[in-house]
């Protein structure tokens, strides 16, 4: 009999991956979506809106999350949902710290109660790390979370810990770096900036690039690799937590640099300081512009992987370079809009 898995957040980016993912192994899928979900989600494509089930529901409502554990009983449970955008946090704390932490303990209840034989998966994050010690995190460097997303995370990741250790529930976190690509949100700075490039390579758009804090660094990865961990995290004998990064990490101008250069534009960086620094292409147009209004209240400098338990225990490893996942974002929005 085929397994039966539950995914929240289905409509977002790890969401549609993981369903690709799954389908293709023979999983029956459920989707947790809500009224307000996009309607068919922009980011799925149709044929696999078609192949999965449709729940209704908001994981910030236990009713919603218990009576699909009960009309399921799924053997694993991927939680994906999340207000997901570090910058809105500041904005939408409440609601941020509802989803992304009430949300995860109204499922690790109801498993804990209508379905122990569930196995769990928590989309954690590299951003618990916040202002990080280590040149490298793995899974024993010291948190320090600089945002309401990242606070509410990793109170989720602490909760997710304690049912596994309290109730012996098969529950695991992912502990995910940046990972993006063709279905990463428009206001995440990777897909702005290749939904820019693509934009000024048609003939689109003539405006200077808005960015904020050009310095920070990211160890950013594919997105498909990444949904494959979490699979393999859930296909484990013993549920443990696992850091999911490629190793590597590179500054926010590296990213548009390597964007420009995609499109064969060399990016001149300009103005007083490093912070101030805007950038013109190789004709003398401005392209980029820093822009206060994109700075956030606190900022993680740098963040980079160390994955080497997801190497040696789920023999787990990224592929896809830096340059080749900006290639591909870029060749893909330039695609898009045609
Ligand atoms: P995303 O594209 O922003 O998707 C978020 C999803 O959560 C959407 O499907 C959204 O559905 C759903 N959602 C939001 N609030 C909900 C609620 N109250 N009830 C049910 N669903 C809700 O995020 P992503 O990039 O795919 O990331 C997936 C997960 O991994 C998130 O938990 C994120 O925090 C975490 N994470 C991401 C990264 C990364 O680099 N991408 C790294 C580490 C961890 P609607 O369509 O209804 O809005
Ligand atoms: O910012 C800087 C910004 O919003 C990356 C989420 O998936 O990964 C993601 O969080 C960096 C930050 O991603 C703009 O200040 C400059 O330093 O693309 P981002 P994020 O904050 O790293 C983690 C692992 C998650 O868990 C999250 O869910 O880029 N930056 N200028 C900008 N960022 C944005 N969004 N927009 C700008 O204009």
């Amino acid at each position: 009999m085929s397994k039966t898995a539950v995914i929240t957040g289905i409509t977002g980016q790890d969401g549609s991956h993981l369903a690709d993912l799954l389908l293709e192994k023979g999983y029956t899928v459920i989707g947790l979506t809500r009224r307000t979900s996009t309607e068919p989600p922009s980011r799925m494509r149709k044929h696999l809106w078609d192949k999965v089930i449709q729940f209704s529901g908001d994981v910030t409502d236990s009713y919603s999350v218990e009576s699909l554990l009960k009309q399921y009983q799924p053997d694993e449970f991927y939680n994906l949902a999340a207000q997901s955008h570090v910058g809105t946090s500041w904005k939408q704390p409440e609601e941020t710290t509802k989803v992304d932490y009430l949300g995860v303990l109204n499922i690790l209840k109801g498993i804990q109660l209508i379905s122990p034989h569930t196995k769990f998966y928590q989309a954690s994050t590299s951003e618990m790390f916040g202002k990080v010690k280590d040149e490298y995190q793995s899974e024993t460097s010291r948190f320090y979370p600089r945002s309401p997303y990242a606070v509410a995370k990793l109170a989720a990741y602490w909760l997710t810990v304690n049912y596994r250790e309290s109730y012996d529930i098969f529950a695991c976190s992912g502990i995910l770096f940046n990972h993006e690509g063709p279905r990463r949100g428009r206001d995440f700075v990777t897909r702005k900036i290749t939904d820019h490039v693509a934009k000024y390579k048609l003939g689109l758009t003539k405006d200077p690039l808005q960015l904020g804090n050009l310095n920070s660094m990211r160890d950013w990865g594919y997105a498909p690799e990444f949904v494959e961990a979490m699979w393999r995290i859930l296909q484990q004998d013993t549920p443990q937590d696992f850091v999911i990064g490629t190793g590597e990490s590179h500054s926010v101008r590296d990213f548009v640099e390597a964007a420009y250069k995609a499109i064969d534009v060399d990016v001149e960086w300009s103005g007083e300081n490093e912070t101030e620094k805007g950038a013109r292409s190789d004709n003398g147009e401005i392209i980029v512009e820093v822009n206060k209004d994109f700075f956030r209240p606190a900022e993680v400098e740098l963040l980079r992987a160390d994955a080497s338990k997801a190497k040696e225990v789920l023999g787990w490893e990224p592929t896809v370079t830096f340059s080749r996942l900006v290639e591909i974002m870029v060749e893909n929005d330039i695609e898009e809009l045609s």
